[in-house]
């Protein structure tokens, strides 16, 4: 808890470390009531910050100092200073070594950071400062050592113990314990330290590099989860193999482990040949995993995977080039997952999602740029501008470069700060060098916060035949800058004629065409670009594969987005003109419903949505994803003042009209689809996906009929799947039907059969919680009284309470502020557990200026009852205060 002001960290006052680290030799004793941990640290003054030995300030927070020695001279009390967040000793010479013991607790840390206790196992996250809390170090990633780590425990409740690197020797010790020691040569800094101890089975493979070496592959779990481990150990070969390829990387160690835990902040992390990760981010089989589970698996494995490269070998100089790892591993992900599935399909996922959620953390309180300036609390920065944005900024370095040019980039990157802790600006240079261009302009996407906008228009002069666009772009205002100078903006687009087909597009001046779809650089705050050889006006299609993170308009009418569904030869761009189809016939509606009008749907979303449904030749994952209307989220995110009743209006009746218009299209489909699943056994792989996934969004349509065929079809799969995707769909539409007795016995079926998969539990509470019919909150609060509920687990959090606040948002925004009220409550009592999960909880609360006037003033108030509740953890502390300024 804080017990000072919170210190604002500053970017611009980094200075490298005073002292060096060059090995750490650890060693853990175990027990039921208390760890020990005694540290040798043999290090040295750095070269670079000059003569003359200063003081020697380590990080520690929240350990017990038992004795300290500098080579070999037992320290007194009156040798060092002990601060409740450092230990200050005075070197003697250049070099020497440092011995501490501590003692600390990880029985009973709750906030999941350090060394702690997921059930009966031992595990730490030491990302970002966690290390910190388990011994006396410069915890800071530009220092980085060598570990050599011995782990000491009952060998009975503890068989398994692990850390980084290979594992050198292992024994028996006195009174039941034992003991095994792992040696990591490769230099890292602490933040990728790892240590597990545990009643833990695995499963064991192997691959073979293309260099012909052989890895130990090993995945670590209880012992009931070893029959889930298949779909993580696949994902893992298939990561390897991909990043030798693309990449041109090959795995270094002997033995890479990857081990599930149940209680864990996010995902998962990327510690040297050690990976922890959350249970949902390895476990997955067909009867207890979605299609959806078995891809965030894929991707989560793969991405881990890849920080080997980009983030443990290259890594980061300090805590704001976050998104140099973390960006660049995004999108290498990405990459990876549109590889082994739909690429389209992924790319729309990712859009979709970056548009909901990142553009709202830019329009808000806590936007900061790729790069932040400062903070408070580094745990606050892990954020969807640092990832989900960051990816985009790489992706069009991609982009600018060609797949070629880039990839001489990222080769010069790993070659020349291998072993290094380098900087965002180190990553462009890489690529400026590789390729000899100057980026300077384009590293603006790094400083400056905010979603640029984007207008474009035209200009047809049929007597010279030229076509032109002009580009307006601007920057609004963020909590960080109030001017914003021109970013580069690689804008792909296309020209289609009246038939639909691409034109050859050549620009003024160009003696050639240069192909029928090609990159403009939008450089300048206004700027228009000519082709000519024009015979017609044409019709453009922009920003294709949604080229740069920008907020694009241009006055396309209803016909030419029907037009462009159709024709695009941009998949990506057929999906986008549907979703901007249906935002104008969606906020026409919302119009309506704050008029008090009846609501009256433009027929040609119908139209257009029919068209899809029955274009057999579409892959189906991509006729699912154009049958889905924008969320409730995004048009929250559009709108000046959302208005959430509106909103939900509007959509729940569009909804209706296309589940009553397309009742037949709908059911055909659908029957043709569960047919195929009812015959053939699940298998995890895009197809079968994208055959589920249209199956799925037709049930929830179909639902909404009420027709008593569809009850007996959703009542059909729910009992006769094989699989969890069906069998959820089927019980979110049952959840959300007026069917009360199906609903319940649903429930209670699916509870009384899942109630020991934990995993399995989250998706039940997950569904009743998101359910947007009246009553959600006293839902919520009964199911927090469930015997499977803990406050302590992050994902029954985030299955619970994160479902209702940022999927149920009719029922979270109700007026009477109940819902905020109900948050507020929990994040004061999360802020003492466990302030990570605290303060994510908190976003929603931090969006208030997107609300009318009274619910601003609740959303506030609750905010402000926070800040004044007591002790408030930096994490909570530096949201809450940010969002009220
Ligand atoms: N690097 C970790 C994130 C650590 C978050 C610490 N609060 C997971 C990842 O991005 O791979
Ligand atoms: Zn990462």
């Amino acid at each position: 808890m804080r017990t000072e002001q919170p210190q604002v960290i500053y970017l611009k006052d980094y200075q490298a470390p005073e002292y060096l680290i060059d090995e750490t030799h650890l060693t853990f004793e175990l027990f039921e009531d208390h760890t020990l941990v005694h540290a040798q640290l043999v290090m040295r003054r750095n070269p670079a910050r000059g003569a003359g030995l200063p003081p020697l300030v380590l990080d520690g927070q929240q350990l017990e100092l038992l004795r300290a020695s500098l080579d070999d001279t037992e320290l007194q009390a009156s040798d060092y200073q002990l601060e409740a967040d450092s230990l200050t000793v005075q070197p003697k010479a250049e070099r020497f070594t440092l011995d501490t013991s501590v003692k600390i607790h990880p029985e009973s840390n709750t906030a999941l950071e350090g060394l702690y206790k997921s059930g009966k196992m031992f595990c730490t996250q030491c990302e970002a400062e966690g290390f910190r809390k388990i011994t006396y170090y410069l915890d800071r990633p530009d220092v980085m050592s060598t570990f050599t780590t011995t782990v000491i425990a009952e060998q009975h409740r503890y068989p398994v113990l692990l850390s980084n690197g290979n594992p050198i020797g292992s024994g028996p010790a006195e009174d039941g314990r034992h003991w095994a020691t792992w040696e990591d040569p490769f230099m890292k800094p602490a933040y990728l330290f790892a240590l597990v101890a545990g009643d833990l089975w695995c499963v064991e493979d192997n691959f073979v590099r293309q260099s012909g070496r052989d890895v130990t592959l090993r995945i670590y779990v209880e012992p009931e989860n070893i029959d889930k481990c298949d779909h993580a150990m696949v994902s893992l070969k298939k990561s390897m193999r991909w990043d030798e390829e693309v990449y041109g990387r090959e795995y270094d160690l002997d033995i890479f482990m990857i081990v599930a835990v149940n209680d864990f902040n996010m995902g998962a992390m990327e510690n040297k040949g050690l990976n922890i990760f959350n249970s949902s981010c390895v476990l997955a089989r067909a009867e207890t995993a979605t299609d959806a589970a078995h891809q965030r698996v894929e991707g989560v494995v793969a991405h881990e995977y890849f920080h080997n490269w980009s983030g443990n070998r290259v890594t980061c100089r300090d805590w704001f080039q976050l998104s140099l790892k973390e960006g660049f591993t995004v999108f290498r992900d990405a990459e990876f997952s549109a590889d082994m599935n739909s690429r389209t399909v992924k790319r729309i996922e990712d859009v979709a999602y970056l548009r909901t959620h990142q553009f709202a953390e830019d329009a808000g309180p806590m936007a900061h740029p790729v790069r932040p300036d400062s903070f408070i609390e580094i745990s606050n920065f892990y954020t969807l501008t640092v990832y989900e944005k960051g990816a985009e900024v790489v992706r069009m370095v991609r982009t600018l470069l060609g797949a070629e040019g880039f990839r001489k980039g990222s080769d010069l990157y790993f070659e020349r700060h291998d072993g290094q802790a380098v900087t965002t600006d180190d990553f462009i240079k890489a690529m400026e060098d590789a390729n000899g261009v100057d980026l300077t302009q384009f590293k603006r996407w790094y400083n400056q916060a905010g979603t640029p906008r984007l207008e474009v228009s035209e200009g047809y002069d049929a007597g010279a035949q030229t076509y032109s666009l002009t580009f307006r772009q601007s920057c609004p205002q963020t909590p960080d800058k109030a001017e914003k100078l021109p970013f580069v903006i690689p804008v792909e687009l296309g020209l289609l004629d009246a038939e639909g087909n691409d034109l050859p597009l050549r620009l003024a001046g160009e003696a050639a065409a240069g192909g029928t779809s090609r990159v403009l650089s939008v450089t300048e705050a206004e700027q228009t670009f000519t082709f000519e050889g024009l015979t017609a006006k044409p019709l453009p299609s922009l920003l294709r594969g949604f080229s740069a993170p920008v907020k694009l308009s241009f006055p396309y009418d209803r016909d030419q987005l029907m037009f462009l569904m159709q024709h695009d030869s941009d998949g990506f761009n057929r999906w986008e003109a549907g979703q901007q189809l249906s935002v104008q016939v969606l906020q026409e509606l919302i119009g309506q419903h704050q008029r008090g009008e009846a609501l009256k749907l433009d027929p040609r979303l119908i139209t257009a949505l029919g068209t899809v449904l029955g274009n057999e030749s579409l892959d189906a994952a991509m006729v699912a994803e154009m049958l889905s209307l924008p969320g409730e989220a995004y048009l929250t995110e559009i709108s000046q003042v959302a208005d959430v009743d509106a909103i939900h209006a509007a959509r729940e009746f569009a909804r209706q009209q296309i589940a009553e218009q397309l009742f037949d299209g709908l059911w055909a489909r659908y029957q043709a689809h569960r047919e195929v699943s009812r015959s053939t056994a699940y298998v995890a792989a895009a197809e079968h996906f994208a055959r589920r996934s249209l199956q799925n969004i037709a049930l929830s349509y179909l639902m909404l009929s009420g027709k008593p065929q569809v009850l007996e079809a959703t009542l059909e799969q729910f009992d006769q799947c094989d699989n969890m995707t069906e069998r959820l769909t089927a019980l979110a539409v049952l959840v959300n039907s007026p069917f009360e007795a199906e609903r319940a016995k649903a429930l209670e079926t699916f509870a009384e059969h899942f109630k020991d998969n934990p995993l399995v539990m989250d998706q039940w509470f997950s569904v009743q919680a998101a359910s947007s019919l009246p009553g959600g909150l006293a839902r919520v609060k009964a199911l927090m009284q469930h015997p499977a509920f803990t406050l302590k687990n992050p994902n029954k959090v985030r299955a619970l309470v994160g479902a209702f606040a940022g999927q149920n948002l009719v029922n979270f925004h109700a007026a009477d502020g109940s819902g905020y009220r109900f948050l507020a409550d929990l994040v004061i009592e999360l802020n003492a557990l466990n302030p990570q999960i605290a303060s994510r909880q908190l976003a929603p609360l931090t969006r208030w200026r997107k609300y009318d006037d009274a619910r601003q003033a609740l959303m506030k108030g609750e905010l402000e009852r926070i800040l004044a509740s007591g002790a408030l953890s930096s994490d909570v502390y530096e949201v809450v205060s940010k969002s009220l300024a």
